[in-house]
């Protein structure tokens, strides 16, 4: 008999050793993803949960540690798939259910579209790019040199040349201590550049704002995407205009304002509190009238976080990545990443590009850039070790 190790990071090896060995393309990636081994962390456990989940452990042959108020279950994804039934679920584990259920359906099963505004729709099944087209005279990295219409245009043709499908326009600086913009002037920043970009067929455009009057009026001007920092949590209006818009919105984590946020990077747990505080977001979007095809979590690398909390988060991306919406990923030119390497900030692309493509291998979608050129080629290499499911 002859033993070859499987790599075991993703269900890639599985799959394709069964399609090698025959089996059809579905049935093959399902039951690859079913071998796969998980671990699962709950939290808010009771005491009768906890020693059920133990006693369903040692039937199961699942790895149950637990303390206080919480239980780490290691399994097969398939071992799990009995407690995501209510029929087949031991007695007084029924809490566990829905939960456990959603995870394991978008485990097996990630989106793979994306539906913006217009009725547009961006597939996911590729690294999909979103270019930076700043219009503050502020941004940390490229302050004041697309200020004008002309060159913004200028640097949106350059990204979309460079293989970006999505153009992210922002009139407000959110870098630690940049002055507030009023409403009437981030509009006056913003609408010009998007109306030109729409016009020129250079979109779908998206809108960096957390504001519910900017983003109506940068609907109106023919954006199909709202990207907000705050996560809904700065202007609670602008999850309704989104959703009566049916355009498409990006949630990303942060604390606090900019301001304040530094402050607040205080964490026990960077990725599941992350996780936790996306998925409360992201519950905001979809009462306000957003459907959840149209929502992407973004985990907010460089807001209110250190740079370790953001190599964590990065390494850890696997429990946003697990709340079931497609995740998009900003760490470009980032300060982590100047911590990392020493590089100053106009030397961060390479840094970047290695970052997307960590952040690919580890379920992220999407890829907010300021150079596309880099991240493509990157991106392109990872996303050439991904299965074609
Ligand atoms: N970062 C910045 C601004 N907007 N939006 C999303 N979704 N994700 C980010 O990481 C993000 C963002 C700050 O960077 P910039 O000033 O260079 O645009």
């Amino acid at each position: 008999m002859k033993v070859t190790a499987l790599a075991a990071h993703t269900p890639e090896a599985v799959r394709a050793a069964l399609a090698a060995r025959g089996w059809e393309a579905q049935p093959a990636w399902f039951a690859a993803t079913g071998v796969q081994a998980v671990v699962v962390l709950l939290d808010e456990v009771t005491e009768a949960e906890r020693e059920g989940l133990v006693r369903w452990g040692a039937k199961a042959g699942a790895d149950v540690l637990t303390g206080e108020g919480w239980a780490l279950v290691g399994a097969a994804a398939s071992r799990l798939a009995p407690l995501a039934r209510p029929d087949r679920l031991p007695p007084g584990l029924e809490g566990l259910a829905p939960a456990l259920g959603r995870f394991l359906a978008s485990y097996a099963d990630p989106p793979r579209r994306w539906a913006i505004g217009g009725g547009s729709v961006l597939r996911l099944d590729h690294p999909v790019l979103i270019g930076i087209v700043n219009v503050t005279p502020d941004s940390f990295s490229d302050g004041g040199r697309f200020a004008t219409v002309d060159r913004a245009v200028a640097q949106a043709e350059r990204l979309v040349a460079d293989g970006c499908e999505l153009l992210d326009v922002g009139g407000e600086s959110t870098r630690p201590g940049a002055a507030p913009v009023p409403v009437d002037e981030e509009i006056g920043r913003v609408v010009p550049v998007i109306e030109q970009l729409v016009r020129r067929g250079l979109g779908p455009v998206s809108v960096d704002t957390r504001k519910a009057a900017v983003a109506r009026a940068a609907l109106a001007a023919g954006a199909a995407v709202v990207n907000d920092v705050s996560g809904l949590a700065f202007d609670a209006a602008l999850a309704g205009v989104v959703g009566a818009a049916q355009a498409g919105m990006i949630l990303m984590h942060m604390r606090g304002t900019p301001d304040t946020m530094d402050s607040l990077a205080v964490y026990r747990h960077v990725a599941g509190e992350v996780a936790a505080e996306l998925g409360a977001a992201a519950a905001r979007a979809e009462a306000g009238g957003v459907g959840p095809e149209r929502v992407v979590v973004d985990p907010g690398f460089g807001f209110a976080k250190t740079p370790e909390q953001n190599f964590r988060l990065l390494d850890e991306l696997a429990s946003v990545v697990a709340l079931g919406y497609p995740v998009a990923v900003g760490p470009s030119r980032k300060r982590f990443l100047g911590a990392a390497t020493g590089r100053p900030v106009e030397d961060r692309d390479r840094a970047t590009a290695v970052a997307c493509a960590l952040a690919w291998e580890r379920g992220a979608r999407l890829f907010r850039v300021h150079d596309a050129a880099l991240a493509r080629e990157a991106l392109r290499v990872a996303g050439a070790t991904t299965s074609p499911n």
